[in-house]
């Protein structure tokens, strides 16, 4: 890629768009387009789209210690996966903008099941997943939790998008990656979200997404949006929720159906 000399230009909004389009549409409907790639309608279409999905709490389903004990699949499944701790009932919570839908704890494997929850929507079901990397369990239940959460993830059928949470002061971890070599080789979508952003400085949270950036670009399952988060203070929730709600646009087949 050519270097600029002196000051670094950044390129027009409008051309990385068309960029991130144009990626897009080589790649056919595999993926949702990112929200930066939306025109100013599309994307308000996209955020009221999130708001209304995320309006009424969802109906908890079950929580499944075996494969053989999921729900009959719905159109659309999304998940949130990664490390113990790092945020993901209460990312969760947020996004319905309550306390109560998943547990949430300061003792890491607070989730043991994968949890499912019907969306009041009825044609979508979010997972909250246990933590991978957990120390404190004994050892043959932590085998048997992985065992669940690989087998779940490189074989659930429906299952359009697997949000990988990675905590803001942390950054990918070996267990992240080996997730998305998971996902990558099950050819399942994957997208970054950055949790307890609130806890980073500005410019540390930059120096991360460069480098995040420049890692998920190799990797062919991983969608090249980076969503930034904070459960605390409702940061990125507004954004989330519509590029989950894009989702649903996919499962139709077609945008303009
Ligand atoms: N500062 C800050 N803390 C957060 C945020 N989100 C979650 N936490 C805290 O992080 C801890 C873990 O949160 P959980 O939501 O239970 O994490 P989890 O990923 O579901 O954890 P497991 O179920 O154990 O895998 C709790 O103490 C939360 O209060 C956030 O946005 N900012
Ligand atoms: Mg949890």
């Amino acid at each position: 890629m050519a270097e600029h000399k002196g000051q670094p230009e950044l390129p027009e909004e409008e051309d990385v768009r068309q960029e991130l389009k144009r990626r897009f549409l080589e790649e056919g409907a595999a993926q949702a387009a990112p929200l930066s790639a939306l025109d100013e309608s599309e994307r308000e279409r996209a955020l009221a789209a999130g708001r209304e999905l995320f309006k009424r709490p969802p109906v908890f389903l079950r929580g499944v210690t075996s494969l053989s004990a999921l729900p009959d699949p719905h159109e659309v499944e999304i998940a949130f996966a990664g490390r113990s701790n790092v945020g993901k009932s209460s990312l969760i919570n947020a996004l319905f903008g309550r306390k109560d839908v998943a547990r949430t704890s300061n003792t890491p494997g607070r989730t043991r099941e994968l949890n499912y929850f019907a969306l009041a929507d009825g044609r979508m079901a979010m997972v909250d997943m246990p933590g991978y990397g957990y120390a404190k369990a004994p050892k043959s239940l932590v085998k048997k939790w992985q065992q669940l959460v690989r087998d779940f993830l490189r074989g659930r059928q429906p299952l359009r998008r697997v949000f990988i949470l990675v905590d803001a002061r942390h950054g990918l971890k070996p267990h992240d990656l080996e997730a998305m070599d998971l996902l990558d080789e099950a050819a399942v979508s994957y997208q970054v979200v950055i949790t307890k952003a609130d806890k980073a400085k500005a410019e540390a949270l930059e120096k991360l997404l460069r480098d995040m950036r420049r890692k998920l670009e190799r990797r062919p399952a991983a969608h090249p949006e980076i969503h930034v988060t904070s459960a605390r203070k409702k940061r990125g929730l507004e954004e989330l929720r519509a590029a989950i709600a894009l989702l649903l646009d996919e499962g139709r087949g077609s945008r303009s159906a």
